[in-house]
């Protein structure tokens, strides 16, 4: 989700004035056994090509490349001529290693009792009859498929389907609206649409074949429609309609895969942006596998033949791609895939997962992490979560205070928390701890992995120093990279490579502490000028988290006539908290205590909820809008558009202090 425009000019670095004196060092056993030591580093920094060879030698390869790395800036080929194909990767070459009953998914639908145990041979006979069923649809190498579908194992078959075949799947989010989907369809001119009568979600079946067939309204591109039947409601149903049962259930489950190009096209995953039409990400084959299996297999340590490992992502965003899917499977893992929402049927139902599956790797979002404090402690002390051993956090900057709830509360103290910085646009994790090597602090990604290349610079482009703030930049290619945006090739180079000539801009800001290891500081464009001073939100929000009664908290600079912007702040209490009169002043006095005087928020407003988008990111944005008294833009990518009206209500006894 890099800006369409580059970040805004500043005048100044970002601020850096979170102090965090906490150290988690690994767990001496974990640290002995582990799959990646300290050496890494060095040896990738001594020849990093070769490195990267070395992690795509973990893959099967029908023909080797000739050539590691072909860099035109800002495009990039990697392992040219090389030839392998995804899905025998991931799923045929288990079997044959003799691993066909091993569990590849504990799937876990979300109404009690819906539970299904794939293994390697089961995913590999699916896999191979949808591979059919697309050929007999007409589906070839290089055709658009686009994959609106719940949580359903269906969802990751029928993209190694596509993978295997060498045709292209757009997955798009089965949360979005009708226009979204068309927008998507269009762009990539997708030639089947694969989707569900519905799914479950919060206790009820919930239609998505109504919404296919309004997006299909203004799609004539669109040949056939692949329905599973997963609610068996009554769902409308057209000429182009099949159902999956019927075309699956009766193909050949033998399918031979034809090794595909490494730098064929593998997948095109939309992300919104800030503005304008969303970018089509387009990701190919060998250099986007090499890394998500390394990177899944380095950073939670992964031990395939022990480790149950669980992500709690949407498969419809690119976690789910990299690290539900691709990552996973390619390592031969063992993974749970969970329908639902968190409180179906109740608030405990992660830690019932974790306990049920004993689960040992657990990979979540801040936003997550954050609700569940709100919840209470009481909820998790009620299961047994002793097998966990790594946690990790995607998505947005993990608080300190969220870290620490996480380590304690479900890793019960033992377990090494990493946070993990990345994007669509990347593929894989880029700036990680390594559970095995890394004294880690609380709300810090630390440093790039082995293989990258990444810094923070000035608005100059000049590397600042250790202490200081600015812009993230990755400054070598790396093989997950994005290689353009769909269609769109101007665009890719307008908005990541513009900024800073010759470096990759994320559009994030962080900071090096003294020790030169990087915290993420959040969009640049959610960064507050406060009277000539870059304040980032995050740390803001971190200050706020950090106060006993706080849960959670999104901070927003608003317009103001003395200090050019002021700071507001919006917080969601945890569950024991009360509101009282003192709280807002008491919050306030915190944050200057914290961070100082600057950084004191001029308006506190307590709220029920935050806006978030599909993929648990706070929209800042409509934010900015309720504390500039300002209509609301763009609100169709909220998971739950009430929650403005919620917070609106909240204003009129929202007091502007001092
Ligand atoms: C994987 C994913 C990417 C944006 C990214 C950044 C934020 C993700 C983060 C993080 C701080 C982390 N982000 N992980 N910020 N610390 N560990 O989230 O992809 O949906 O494309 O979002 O998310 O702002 O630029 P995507």
């Amino acid at each position: 989700m890099a800006p369409d425009t580059p970040g805004r000019q500043t005048q100044e670095t970002l601020s850096n004035l979170l102090q965090e004196t906490r150290r988690f060092d690994p767990p001496a056993d974990l640290a002995a056994q582990a799959n990646v030591k300290a050496d890494a580093y060095e040896e990738a920094a001594a020849d990093r090509l070769k490195f990267w060879e070395q992690a795509a030698e973990r893959l099967d390869w029908a023909e080797r490349w000739h050539t590691v790395l072909e860099w035109n800036p800002p495009f990039a080929k990697w392992f040219l001529g090389g030839k392998l194909n995804v899905a025998y990767n991931c799923v045929d070459r288990h079997v044959e290693a003799g691993k066909g009953d091993k569990v590849a998914y504990y799937w876990e639908g979300e109404p009690e009792g819906h539970s299904r145990v794939i293994t390697y041979a089961d995913l590999q006979r699916e896999v191979n009859k949808t591979a059919n069923a697309l050929l007999e649809l007409g589906v070839r190498k290089g055709d658009r498929v686009a994959i609106y579908l719940p949580m359903i194992p269906e969802l990751p078959i029928s993209m190694l389907a596509c993978a295997r075949i060498g045709a292209i799947h757009s997955v798009v989010f089965g949360g979005f609206s009708a226009s979204a989907l068309e927008g998507r369809i269009k762009d990539a001119d997708a030639k089947i649409v694969i989707t569900a009568d519905g799914g479950f979600r919060r206790g009820k079946p919930n239609a998505l074949k109504p919404t296919v067939d309004e997006a299909l309204a203004n799609c004539p591109g669109v040949e056939r429609v692949v329905v599973v039947k997963r609610t068996g409601e009554d769902v409308p149903f057209g000429e182009k309609d099949i159902w999956w049962h019927d075309l699956v259930d009766r193909q050949s489950d033998k399918h031979e895969a034809e090794p595909h190009d490494a730098e064929d096209p593998l997948y095109i995953l939309y992300t919104s942006g800030t503005t304008g039409k969303p970018k089509g990400i387009l990701h190919t084959t060998g250099g986007y596998l090499t890394q998500v299996a390394w990177t899944h297999w380095a950073v939670f340590d992964l031990k395939p033949e022990t480790d149950i490992y669980w992500c709690t992502a949407d498969i419809g965003w690119v976690t789910g791609h990299s690290y539900i899917v691709y990552g996973p499977l390619a390592n031969g893992a063992t993974s749970v895939i969970y329908e639902g929402t968190p409180d179906t049927p109740h608030r405990g139902r992660f830690w019932e997962i974790v306990q049920k599956y004993k689960v040992t790797i657990c990979y979540t979002a801040p936003t997550a992490i954050r609700t569940f404090m709100k919840w209470g402690d009481d909820i998790p002390a009620k299961f047994d979560m002793s097998s966990l051993r790594v946690l990790g956090s995607v998505g947005e900057p993990i608080n300190p205070e969220a870290y620490v709830w996480y380590r304690e509360h479900i890793g019960g103290n033992r377990c090494p928390v990493v946070d993990t910085w990345w994007q669509t646009e990347t593929g894989a994790i880029m700036i990680t701890p390594l559970p095995g090597v890394t004294s880690a602090k609380p709300g810090a990604a630390m440093r790039p992995l082995p293989g990258i290349v990444a810094d923070v610079v000035d608005d100059t482009g000049q590397s600042v120093p250790n202490g200081g703030g600015g812009f993230l930049v990755i400054k070598e290619p790396w093989p997950s990279m994005l290689r353009t945006i769909w269609g769109d090739d101007q665009r890719y180079i307008d908005t990541y490579w513009s900024r800073f000539p010759g470096m990759y801009f994320p559009g994030d800001g962080a900071k090096k502490d003294e020790d030169g290891d990087l915290w993420l500081l959040g969009r640049v464009d959610d960064v507050m000028l406060v009277s000539g001073h870059n304040i980032s939100t995050t740390e803001v929000e971190s200050a706020l988290v950090s106060h006993p009664k706080v849960a959670e908290a999104a901070v927003v600079g608003a317009t103001d006539p003395v200090t050019g912007q002021a700071i507001v702040a919006f917080v969601i209490l945890r569950g024991d908290a009360g509101e009282g009169p003192e709280l807002a002043k008491d919050l306030r006095d915190h944050v200057a205590k914290t961070l100082g005087p600057i950084a004191k928020p001029r308006q506190i407003l307590v709220v029920p909820e935050l806006p978030k988008t599909r993929s648990g990111k706070i929209m800042r944005r409509l934010l900015r809008d309720v504390a500039e008294n300002r209509s609301l833009g763009d609100v169709t990518t909220l998971t739950d558009s009430s929650v403005m009206d919620l917070i609106k209500q909240k204003l009129p006894t929202a007091k502007s202090e001092d």
